[in-house]
């Protein structure tokens, strides 16, 4: 956009400069329909720019309060599989939780309290990350560019049983995308739903996720029960200081 206003500016300067040396009345009619032209299609282009800003601040409208310095744990999974039981379980947040997918609309802020000096902050992302990088808009992709700047840590989950109404390879799908997308950040993999699983299903998920991360990474969790939850959130906790502690 300050590009588009120098534009303006230097043609403002240059046709100055030739009006001066006009010397008809035709010369100068010709030479002002040629400045607002140029001008007029600099304009057009900022436009296109002016409603992008618009829609991004219709999106960043709904975002809560986020403190960049404060230690963050981003959960992502595809839809219905956990996540806001997971931040209900662990925090100050109050998602709501419903056994059908596209439950959370914005993004919720938690807040886990260490002690009365260390707060770390535990961010749900529906609708964002639940889908493969090549169907997100502009806008989206902006808002992950934004997440990856915030993430200390991210936690993803997968629901091995079709409970969630994903089958398992597509939520492998999203984690690849997440992977390259989320590069550099330290990232815990979590096999939720182990309380209505059947082992065969448990057992399928962690030969997949083994071969993807190291199996010291990887926990078989119930954010429903809280089967495992502590251990993932004391790992997950301790990443998130000595990442914050690092940068
Ligand atoms: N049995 C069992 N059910 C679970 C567990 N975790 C979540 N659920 C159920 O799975 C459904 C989806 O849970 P949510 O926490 O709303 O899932 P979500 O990932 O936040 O879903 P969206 O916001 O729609 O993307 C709900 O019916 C939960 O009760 C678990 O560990 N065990
Ligand atoms: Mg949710």
């Amino acid at each position: 956009m300050k590009h588009s206003l120098d534009i303006v500016d230097k043609l403002s300067v240059e046709y100055t400069r030739k009006v001066r040396t006009c010397l008809t009345v035709g010369e100068l009619r010709n030479l002002r329909r040629e400045y607002m032209g140029r001008v007029a299609s600099v304009l057009r282009r900022m436009n296109k720019d002016l409603r992008l800003l618009a829609e991004a601040k219709a999106k960043l409208r709904g975002l809560p309060d986020v403190n960049v310095d404060a230690p963050t744990i981003v959960i992502a999974a595809a839809p219905n599989v956990g996540k806001s039981t997971l931040v209900k379980r662990v925090s100050s947040a109050k998602p709501e939780i419903a056994p059908y997918p596209f439950t959370t609309r914005g993004l919720i802020l938690g807040h886990i309290r260490l002690d009365e000096a260390r707060v770390v902050q535990i961010m749900d992302t529906p609708g964002l990350l639940d889908r493969p990088l090549s169907e997100k808009n502009e806008i989206e992709m902006q808002a992950v560019i934004a997440l990856r700047h915030l993430a200390d840590v991210m936690i993803f989950m997968v629901d091995p049983t079709f409970h969630c109404g994903y089958p398992l390879e597509y939520q492998l799908h999203i984690l690849k995308d997440i992977r390259s997308e989320f590069k550099g950040i330290p990232l815990l993999l979590a096999i939720n739903k182990v309380d209505i699983a059947t082992e065969e299903e448990i057992s399928r998920a962690r030969r997949e996720l083994y071969a993807m991360a190291d199996m010291n990474n990887v926990y078989e969790i119930s954010a429903a029960k809280g089967d495992n939850v502590q251990k993932l959130m004391d790992r997950a906790i301790s990443l998130a200081l000595t990442k914050k502690l690092v940068n």
